[in-house]
């Protein structure tokens, strides 16, 4: 399915000049010049690892150690990789540009590292840094949260077993009946608390949303591609980049839209600059 739009840098260029509003949806995609797998398509983690194994309440529920073990691994990786030039670029159209906001789905924190403004970045999807209770509403972030993963780590290589068990598992230091979790939002659970709805209330703010930029991902998850239709319906230009076309196919993009194909590493600072 070819996309309808694929407009000119330059085209997008004089657009993005006189967009006063920008809404950016990232994905996967946007981190995987540094390395680190997408969900979906080739050499996506979902081609080698089960998602209801991993990724939803239940599989914790039934195992958590084996879940904990997934997200350290990712963790590990996140933390022993760095942002590439399309985080860059985006955390620089942040710091020119005060009616630009990043939601984004990743939970790798390399647009944080790579300076993008907080307040100009909002997580759809938790952060692998940090840790909740399964129970109570407990999170535990920065030096808190890599405290309680160090533990668990620490139970890992000292544990004479390859895997962690359940008891392994430490609990709730606050309500004492939870386990700790990582601190990411699985398959049917809702997202953070006031998320859904202050980014549809920026989306509705005036001046009326220009631009929004989706960057590397498949669009197949709800909320985030909801928040696709929305700004649509407000009036706002598209421009995707991502380096497969066929995933582009859902957006349904119209004439006036652009479709970067390729590495969002190479685009996005090209099309941003
Ligand atoms: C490049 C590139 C390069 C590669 N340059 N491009 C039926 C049952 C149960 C639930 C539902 C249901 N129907 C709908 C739902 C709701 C569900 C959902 O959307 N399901 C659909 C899949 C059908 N959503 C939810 O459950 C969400 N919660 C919610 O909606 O709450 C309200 C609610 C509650 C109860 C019921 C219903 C509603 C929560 C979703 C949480 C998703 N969590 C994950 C895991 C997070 C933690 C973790 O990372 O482990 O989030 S799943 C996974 O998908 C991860 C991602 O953030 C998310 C999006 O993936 P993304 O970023 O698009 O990656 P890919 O791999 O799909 O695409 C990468 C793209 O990059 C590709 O297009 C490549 O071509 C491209 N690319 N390299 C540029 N170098």
């Amino acid at each position: 399915l070819r996309p309808r739009a694929s407009r000119s840098i330059p085209d997008f260029e004089d657009h993005l000049v006189i967009s006063r509003r920008i809404l950016a949806l990232l994905g996967a995609g946007l981190s995987a010049s540094s390395g680190l797998p997408t969900f979906r398509g080739a050499g996506g983690l979902w081609q080698t690892h089960d998602v209801k194994q991993l990724s939803t309440p239940a599989a914790f529920e039934e195992d958590p150690g084996l879940v904990w073990t997934f997200y350290l691994e990712r963790r590990k990786a996140a933390r022993n990789t760095k942002p590439n030039k399309a985080h860059e670029a985006l955390a620089e159209l942040a710091r020119k540009k005060q009616g630009f906001l990043a939601i984004s789905m990743n939970i790798d924190g390399l647009s944080e590292r790579a300076a993008h403004p907080p307040d100009q970045l909002r997580f759809l999807h938790g952060n692998l840094f940090d840790v909740k209770c399964t129970r109570c509403d407990l999170i535990l972030a920065g030096e808190a949260g890599d405290a309680a993963i160090q533990s668990i780590e620490k139970l890992m290589t000292e544990s004479k077993s390859p895997k962690l068990h359940r008891e392994d598992i430490p609990g709730c230091p606050k309500c004492q009946t939870g386990l700790l979790r990582p601190g990411v939002v699985w398959f049917t659970e809702p997202l953070p608390p006031g998320t859904l709805s202050s980014v549809y209330a920026w989306i509705d703010a005036e001046p009326t949303i220009d631009t929004m930029l989706v960057i590397g991902t498949s669009a197949e998850v709800y909320p985030g591609t909801a928040y696709f239709e929305a700004a649509r319906k407000k009036g706002a230009r598209v421009a995707v980049v991502n380096l497969d076309q066929e995933d582009v196919g859902l957006l349904a993009l119209e004439e006036q839209d652009w479709y970067f194909q390729g590495d969002a590493a190479v685009l996005v600072p090209e099309i941003l600059k």
